[in-house]
């Protein structure tokens, strides 16, 4: 059987690197048999806690796009493969975010559910299939909403707010209501649950100079957790797998808040500062850019919520490539995803090349099970 022998294979090749990284070399033969005894019985075999643990840190490592790599040997590691009601799931989602924001200094965190039944010559499985299916985007996002003056909130959200109000779920309609966790056990019918308010930190933003600011009544959450990636450690698919970090500033100040196409905001903030805004050569844009990203640098160290710069990320960066240099492993990374969408060449990573392969374990994108 074809996909039986790709999983061994797979689960070689991760069993290898993840003793020899763990030093537990000695143990390599006797897993693999019993690994390939499980494949043979059941057409799939389970990770203990260490090489779960272990395998999700590795993907952090190996994932190209991301500035924030240096720190992936801290990432907190929490099994759930055991959880299997839409509400048992729902309470393990309120825990991680509870216990990853932690009051503003965030732990980076990952919540592992059950994964996809490997493939057997029976069934090829469809998403559809999986024991827990996780629709939101992020964990914490806010609502958008199509109306006669145009969205309100974030025309990111349309689709996925569209569904939650079809599945019942009211939104306040404000710019900023955060949506409800939708979840899909077996591929039935997904259930919605609100967020407790009290779990979900946010940051009101105000800028350190300019008092006017404040009231253009703006926010962001604190914690970025995406939660549609499907993590693939060993031949084995984590379809339920959200996790989080912290904040690069741009995410939010030159992206979400910023973007055409998302709450764009640099109009507004450039007419406050009374800037020309009908000429490009007056570089509104940039100007209204750096004091919204600005903003929330400030507004978050204000309120005692981790958050990094675009230059101190990158310096962390180029910190991580040398350490990953001293391990003997080769560094991989894409490019324009990692320099700064701010002043990218004022850091370093702006000067160098990076080899965009894709190593295993690593976390993937994936069909969305509503499409
Ligand atoms: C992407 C920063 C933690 C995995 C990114 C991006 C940034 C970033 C700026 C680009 C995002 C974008 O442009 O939309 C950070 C920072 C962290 C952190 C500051 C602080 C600890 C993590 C953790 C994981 C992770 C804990 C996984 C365990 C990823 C992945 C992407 C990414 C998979 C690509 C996402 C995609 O393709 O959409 N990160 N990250 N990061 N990061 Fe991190
Ligand atoms: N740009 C997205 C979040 C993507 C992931 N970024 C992180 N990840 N920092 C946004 O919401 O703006 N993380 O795990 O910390």
């Amino acid at each position: 059987n074809q996909t039986l022998t790709t999983l061994y294979e797979e689960a070689v090749q991760f069993i290898r690197s993840c003793y020899a990284e763990l030093d537990r070399t000695e143990l390599v033969t006797a897993r693999l048999a019993q690994i390939e005894q499980a494949i043979h019985s059941n057409g799939t075999y389970e990770h203990t806690f260490e090489e779960l643990e272990h395998g999700a840190r590795m993907a952090w490592r190996n994932s190209n796009r991301c500035i924030g790599r240096l720190f992936w040997k801290s990432l907190q590691v929490v099994d759930r493969r055991h959880l299997h009601t839409a509400k048992e799931v729902c309470e393990a989602l309120f825990q991680h975010i509870s216990q990853a924001t932690n009051h503003g200094k965030i732990v980076p965190t990952i919540s592992l559910f059950a994964p996809e039944p490997a493939s057997s010559s029976a069934s090829i499985p469809t998403p559809a299939s999986a024991p827990v299916r996780i629709w939101n985007h992020q964990l914490l996002r806010y609502a958008g909403y199509e109306t006669e003056e145009g969205v309100v909130g974030d025309p990111a959200s349309l689709k996925l707010t569209e569904i939650a109000l079809r599945l019942g779920w009211k939104g306040a309609g404000t710019p900023f209501d955060i949506l409800p966790l939708i979840i899909q056990i077996n591929g039935g019918e997904p259930e919605w649950f609100e967020i407790p308010e009290e779990i979900v930190l946010q940051v009101p933003l105000r800028h350190p100079e300019f008092d006017w600011f404040e009231s253009l009544q703006l926010r962001w959450y604190a914690v970025p957790m995406i939660a549609d990636m499907k993590l693939e450690i060993g031949g084995i698919s984590y379809v339920a797998a959200p996790f989080n970090g912290w904040y690069m500033e741009t995410e939010i100040g030159a992206r979400n808040l910023a973007d055409t196409f998302r709450y764009n905001m640099l109009p507004v903030i450039a007419k406050q500062l009374g800037l020309d805004t009908h000429t490009n050569t007056s570089l509104w844009k940039d100007k209204a850019l750096i004091e919204l990203n600005i903003a929330v640098l400030h507004s978050f160290k204000e309120a005692g919520v981790s958050i990094v710069d675009h230059h101190t990320a990158a310096e962390q960066f180029m910190r991580f490539e040398k350490s990953e240099g001293q391990a003997g492993r080769d560094l991989t990374g894409e490019w324009k995803w990692l320099i700064p969408p701010v002043s990218p060449a004022t850091t370093g990573i702006f000067h160098k090349g990076y080899r965009n392969e894709i190593v295993k374990p690593n976390y993937f994108h994936q069909q969305p099970p509503y499409e």
